[in-house]
């Protein structure tokens, strides 16, 4: 077992019952032009994590652990969009419009694409996922159980939208979580640090938090 200095107390695992899930580390919320950005967002925020995020991917590869990717995207048909989702606010673009990235959130386009610094490597898992959790309609359970995961380490955006609501799922599912503090931003810095909080709250109530370099060391160290 490894241990790592977290909030609020710490944070023990095994390495090879352990993964890393970077969620949605992609063009479409990371650069001008994209979903994100049709929100009204400015995406600077997030750029600014791209190096953290990509140390914290390399101590994972050279630790030899997996390494699981995410993407919010649609299948251009918009079949599993929901409109609810699809209408929801005033956007400049919606999900499906063609934007400077191709068509907003559609799968296979420019935008969807995870930012190339952070790039999977050939063999690397990446899930598209419809929705703001990793779990919800896709095969990610199945794949951490058929892999005999236990404990997962997360990073990427938005922290209070899609890292939290993911984190949220796999925490009901009986996973130890533990997010990369640094490693992980929102468009609204004080929603970050409100969603850090009520996740390590109450005794670690949704999982832990850490910094990249802590969690790197442990493993690597
Ligand atoms: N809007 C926002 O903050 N986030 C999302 O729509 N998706 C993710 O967080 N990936």
């Amino acid at each position: 077992m490894v241990a790592i200095a977290a909030d609020p107390f710490e944070f023990t695992f095994d390495p090879a019952q352990t993964a890393l899930i970077v969620i949605d580390m992609q063009r479409d919320f990371i650069e001008p032009g994209g979903f994100g950005a049709t929100l009204g967002n400015d995406v600077s925020l997030l750029q600014a994590i791209v190096p953290t995020v990509a140390d914290l991917i390399a101590g994972f590869r050279a630790a030899g652990l997996p390494v699981i990717h995410t993407r919010e995207c649609h299948l251009p048909d918009l079949s599993d969009c929901p409109p609810a989702k699809r209408l929801r606010g005033a956007p400049s673009l919606r999900i499906g419009d063609p934007g400077p990235m191709g068509r907003v959130l559609i799968a296979g386009e420019p935008g969807a694409e995870i930012v190339p610094d952070l790039a999977p490597l050939p063999g690397e898992i990446v899930i598209d996922k419809p929705g703001k959790g990793a779990f919800y309609a896709t095969g990610l359970g199945d794949i951490l159980a058929a892999r005999g995961i236990t404990h997962l380490v997360f990073a990427g955006v938005t922290t209070e939208v899609c890292v939290q609501t993911t984190m949220r799922e796999a925490n009901d599912r009986g996973y130890r979580c533990l997010l990369a503090a640094d490693a992980t931003e929102s468009y609204f810095p004080e929603y970050k640090k409100a969603a850090i909080d009520m996740i390590i709250a109450q005794g670690a109530i949704v999982g832990w938090a850490a910094p990249t370099a802590a969690i790197v060391e442990a493993l690597n160290g």
